[in-house]
């Protein structure tokens, strides 16, 4: 609940995430193939097929891909609106791994899995992430060059705005108190 306003930031992207998913599905395909010892036949390929389906589905990165929006330069020309449940059972800092960062302290309670993942097709000279909530909300921003926080920015609700360099970005919306599950929408607005 700190009333630090948010901060213009920038910096690099992050491509480790597709690595790390890329890693470990090939991993999980060596499992799953030596398990069943190359007999690929059926039923034993129903088996496979059955259990790779529910192992990608239970993987976050996965499980988050319905969340995820790209943005470019034609579909912003508009602001663009996202919406989403805040909150969950760990600490914004749990995921951050810091207390506070150039835009802000990371405060609140947020899921293990981001709300939503953002690609950015481009260098963005200027973006901004505005939650509006009935709720007091926090976001996080996690990339490769870093991870950004913000809790109030004006009111109770965080923005982060600024450059974006292009690639993936994890965003965490939280809810300030524990256990507390709100409805929130993420105005995207950028040039
Ligand atoms: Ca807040």
């Amino acid at each position: 609940m700190s009333m630090s306003s948010s901060i213009r930031r920038g910096i690099p992207s992050i491509k480790w995430t597709i690595n790390q998913v890329l890693k470990a599905t090939i991993n999980l395909l060596f499992l799953l193939i030596f398990k069943f010892k190359f007999n690929l036949r059926p039923p034993n390929i129903h088996c496979f097929l059955l259990g790779l389906v529910i192992s990608l589905s239970c993987y976050p990165s996965f499980a988050q891909a319905s969340n995820s929006i790209t943005i470019n330069q034609s579909n912003i020309a508009k602001p663009l609106t996202i919406q989403g449940t805040s909150g969950g059972g760990i600490t914004a800092q749990e995921i951050s791994q810091t207390e506070k960062t150039t835009t802000g302290y990371c405060k609140g309670y947020v899921s293990p899995q981001p709300n939503h993942l953002l690609k950015l097709e481009s260098f963005w000279e200027f973006l901004r992430l505005e939650v509006a909530s009935q709720a007091d909300t926090t976001i996080l921003v996690k990339g490769a060059g870093g991870v950004w926080c913000n809790d109030d920015a004006g009111t109770t609700n965080p923005i982060i705005e600024g450059q974006w360099q292009p690639g993936l970005y994890q965003v965490w919306v939280g809810s300030y108190q524990a256990n507390s599950t709100n409805d929130y929408q993420i105005k995207i607005t950028g040039k």
